[in-house]
């Protein structure tokens, strides 16, 4: 099971060209997985994470592996999309599938390059796709409704709560997209996000920026800032267009040279990852010795034997402990042996929750 991010967004304004370069990380990264094929429209990145460099350099470890995470170029969504136009109805499909939602405004000039509404404005932009969404929402949670009202209407009355759930949805929906999440509870955003509604899963704004604008920022980019405040919704700053050409320089210093001559420090696509990464909900934990260092994602709150579980579905059915150390306190120490010798490495049974950053070896019984 891979976590999914989504891209959306109008045409025109840099979908692609963000996920072009996601890719390119991926290419370059690809002879650390042999078995990462590349799909057309999915891109498999791993997860820049400090802390995997510094336990691996600790521990000697011969091989360093990032966690992945899915990204999904999903085609233009048009004005209309909910009623099925512009191949609407597949492109929500794909949506309903992701487990996050990266969408990319457009805050870039170019008259090369045209805008389907013939004029820049996040605000519109992003009022355009999001009630798409909604009228394709409310339009399921209608039919939803319907079925669970006939459930109950034959005697099934154990579909009494979901039904009064789904009602609240259809509320909030229709109040003009101004729920608060926080209104649920994390069972109640499991179901709905399960029953294949859109407007309730975690999304986060990308304002593609042009070339000049991105230590400077534009009007655009101040709108959508404000924007983003007012709805709590985070915002990562980019330059598709840059980050696709640094991404397919393979030469370091080549790639150095050309960030400095436009005067940018750091390539912004790990800040997209890393928030995209925030978004899932999801925590890391490690494996670490001589062979390999490795990181891992899993769930929040999730037990020990659902980590285990995630490197081999032996570990989880013969789980019999979890030897765990926080990545803090292994760094302090100075490394494996030390922890070992002090007698800092924790017995964790089967009702341990891992916590991000955990240092984990599994005992298991095969
Ligand atoms: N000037 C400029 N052009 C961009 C930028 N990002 C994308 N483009 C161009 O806009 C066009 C559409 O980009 P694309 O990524 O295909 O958009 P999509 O339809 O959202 O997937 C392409 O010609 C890109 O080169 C940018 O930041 N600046
Ligand atoms: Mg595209």
């Amino acid at each position: 099971m891979g976590f999914k991010c989504g891209i959306i967004g109008l045409p025109n304004v840099g979908k692609s060209s963000l996920f072009n370069a996601l890719v390119g990380l991926q290419k370059a990264a690809s002879e650390n997985y042999p078995f990462c094929t590349i799909e057309p429209n999915i891109g498999k990145v791993p997860i820049p994470d400090d802390r995997l460099v510094k336990l691996s350099k600790i521990n000697k470890s011969k091989v360093t592996i990032n966690a992945q995470m899915e990204f999904v170029d999903i085609a233009g969504l048009v004005k209309g999309a909910s009623k099925g136009e512009g191949l609407g109805n597949k492109f929500l499909s794909n949506i309903r599938e992701v487990d996050a939602i990266a969408h990319v405004v457009r805050c870039f000039e170019d008259k090369n390059v045209s805008h389907v509404h013939s004029a820049i404005d996040p605000e519109y932009d992003i009022e355009i796709i999001e009630s798409e969404l909604l009228l394709a929402d409310i339009e399921r949670t209608e039919k939803i409704l319907e079925k669970l009202n006939k459930l109950i209407k034959v005697g099934k009355y154990e579909y009494k709560e979901e039904r009064d759930l789904f009602l609240k949805v259809l509320n909030d929906l229709k109040s003009d997209n101004t729920y608060d999440q926080m209104d649920y509870t994390s069972k109640d955003l499991y179901t709905i996000n399960k029953s294949g509604i859109l407007s309730f899963k975690p999304v986060m704004y990308v304002a593609n920026l042009d070339e000049g604008s991105l230590n400077s920022k534009n009007i655009y980019n101040k709108k959508l800032i404000e924007l983003s405040k007012i709805k709590k919704i985070p915002l990562v700053n980019i330059s598709a267009k840059i980050e696709e050409e640094l991404s397919s320089i393979k030469d370091l210093q080549e790639k150095k040279e050309l960030m400095k001559s436009m005067d940018i420090s750091r390539s912004s696509l790990d800040k997209f990852i890393s928030s995209g990464f925030k978004l899932l909900n999801l925590v890391t934990f490690f494996t670490s010795g001589e062979k390999e260092t490795k990181a891992w994602t899993i769930q929040k709150e999730s037990y020990a034997p659902d980590a285990a579980g995630k490197i081999h579905t032996d570990f989880k059915k013969g789980f019999i402990a979890a030897d765990v150390i926080s990545y803090d306190k292994l760094l302090n120490l100075g490394g494996e042996k030390e922890a070992k010798l002090s007698g800092s490495i924790r017995t964790e049974g089967k009702d341990y929750v891992v916590q991000d950053g955990d240092v984990i070896l599994f005992k298991f019984n095969v």
